[in-house]
């Protein structure tokens, strides 16, 4: 067996060689690489040798021959194949072991010149991936040191790799081609050339903000159709999807998801993953009609569903606590779309085997709960793209500027913070009643302010809940006094509320003639 290694990044890359020729395999390798191969006593042949040709053009060219390649793309089952192999002298090649230029570390840098980034443009490198992955089925392709301990076990145990595996790498080679390109080409088109500066020093001026961005994508599942049935759909995830992400999650039972679905699910996936204690979310049509946290995952859906048992009908609920038999047999009293938690117990599984059209997802909390989220939003606009930072803000205690002569309790206080987070995921223009650590009032995606707080209240009763003493949240501020003066009347006593209104003075006056306590929080949530 020959292995041909060629990195940049040489991490790993000593120990890797070593068990490989422990295990009888030849290495070819190029100069950097032969060089610190060759210093650890390892036997390496360079590829300038086999292919007699010396690296050129300050090693632009180092492997883009026919020795290099027809090694590599030759089908060994393939006579005419390897008839010509021989009539050329080319020896086969395994095992390819490539990971290229640092051209995004490269571009990342303040200050990088055009001439730097261009230079580091992996040609030979890529050109190799391809061959090899092309040829999976005849050879390995490693392109990340993460994968170096998978093909050595396999390698040990059988002294060959299995089809899955080569496949696999195959796989994640062409995906990693594919973001390396994406991410040459989004350099250069970010680029805004000026020629008359042009100079080994030209720093091209940029956009600055792309963030994390990753731009490759890779299909999840063909979806039956879009958000109506005349619409053709598809879902698709991060190449590299977060911790904790719905993308990371396996589905236990049930119908297929639906593009509405995954759109609530995520909402309320997110929104729970946001709490600490126990609790529950229940979602329709993207907005929360239900939070709570509770002393189980019990409790926390009772609560949850008294806040609207009529939008409840057919949502989605998340937990961010395993599932027991108390918690689903409540909830298998409803019609529920989707059921989302980190676990559910052997018993909770069997109170939902006969109702096998309800989707369970299992999907495991990130280790730092409660910490890792979306760090990017997109949305597409015509024939673009908005990018921002997803909207991670967290209140703390200490961030609330009290601004009435009536001070809110501490119990007020912890409701605050409650009702203020759940208001982050209720689209805008969002008013959130709660009390007790439970939302007593959902008022989503009004035009106006004022409709959003009169639907809350109108759905409070509907649930035949009394606002009496609770606590309310708006994502924005509030313009003018009247949106105050309908919570107040709904009997809210306490108030959370951005600020930052022209007509500050206005509400603040109102919340003390009414004699409510009100925080301003210094931020606010849309959420469109
Ligand atoms: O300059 S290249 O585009 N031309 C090539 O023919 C070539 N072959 C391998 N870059 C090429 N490589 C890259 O060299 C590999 O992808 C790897 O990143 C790097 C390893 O070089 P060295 O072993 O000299 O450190």
């Amino acid at each position: 067996m020959r292995a041909l290694i060629s990195v940049s990044d040489k991490t790993g890359i000593v120990d890797l060689a070593k068990d490989l020729h422990a295990l009888g395999v030849s290495l070819i390798s190029t100069g950097g690489t032969a060089k610190l191969l060759a210093e650890q006593g390892l036997p390496v042949t360079e590829v300038a040798e086999v292919t007699q040709f010396p690296e050129m053009l300050d090693g632009r060219v180092k492997t883009l021959h026919p020795k290099v390649h027809g090694g590599l793309l030759a089908r060994r089952d393939t006579p005419e194949h390897m008839a010509a192999l021989k009539a050329h002298n080319i020896d086969t090649i395994d095992l390819l072991i490539v990971n290229l230029y640092p051209f995004e570390a490269t571009v990342a840098k303040p200050g990088c010149t055009l001439a730097d980034a261009i230079e580091n443009i992996d040609i030979g490198g890529p050109a190799m991936v391809r061959s090899a992955a092309k040829n999976w089925k005849d050879v390995g392709i490693v392109t990340d040191a993460s994968q170096y301990p998978a093909v050595m076990a396999e390698l040990t145990a059988n002294g060959k790799l299995s089809d899955k595996l080569r496949f696999a790498l195959s796989v994640a080679a062409f995906n990693r081609i594919s973001q390396y390109d994406g991410a040459i080409s989004n350099y250069l088109s970010s680029v805004n050339f000026e020629a008359e500066k042009l100079s080994e020093e030209y720093v091209p001026e940029r956009a600055q903000f792309s963030g994390q961005f990753n731009e490759q994508y890779v299909k999840v599942q063909d979806l039956r159709y879009g958000e109506n049935s005349h619409q053709q759909a598809a879902w698709y995830r991060d190449l590299a999807p977060a911790a904790g992400s719905l993308a990371t999650g396996v589905q236990l039972q049930g119908k297929e998801l639906s593009y509405n679905n995954i759109a609530d699910a995520d909402a309320a996936w997110e929104c729970v993953k946001s709490f600490d204690g126990s609790a529950c979310v229940i979602v329709k049509h993207a907005n929360p009609c239900g939070v709570a946290v509770g002393a189980n995952p019990l409790e926390a859906y009772s609560k949850a569903f008294q806040t609207d048992p009529t939008s409840a009908f057919g949502g989605i609920i998340a937990f961010n606590r395993p599932v027991d038999k108390a918690a689903a047999e409540a909830v298998s009293k409803q019609f529920v779309e989707v059921l989302m938690a980190p676990d559910f117990s052997a018993e909770a599984l069997e109170v939902f085997k006969s109702k096998v059209n309800v989707r369970l997802m299992k999907i495991a909390l990130p280790a730092n709960y409660g910490d890792v989220r979306n760090a990017l939003e997109t949305k597409r606009v015509g024939s673009g793209l908005l990018l921002q930072s997803a909207d991670n803000h967290e209140l703390a205690l200490a961030d609330l500027k009290i601004v009435t002569v009536k001070q809110p309790t501490p119990e007020e206080l912890n409701d605050l913070l409650f009702a203020w987070k759940v208001a982050k995921f209720v689209k805008s223009n969002a008013i959130v009643f709660c009390k007790n650590g439970m939302t007593m009032g959902v008022g989503a995606g009004q035009m106006s302010r004022l409709d959003s707080a009169r639907i809350a209240s109108i759905k409070a009763e509907a649930a035949k809940l009394s606002l009496q003493n609770t606590v309310v949240a708006s994502d924005a501020f509030f313009p003018f006094r009247d949106g105050l003066d309908v919570v107040v009347d709904a009997g809210a006593t306490c108030v959370a509320q951005p600020g930052g209104s022209m007509r500050d003075q206005e509400v603040i006056d109102a919340a003390n003639e009414r004699g409510v306590a009100m925080v301003f929080t210094g931020v606010r949530h849309f959420r469109h």
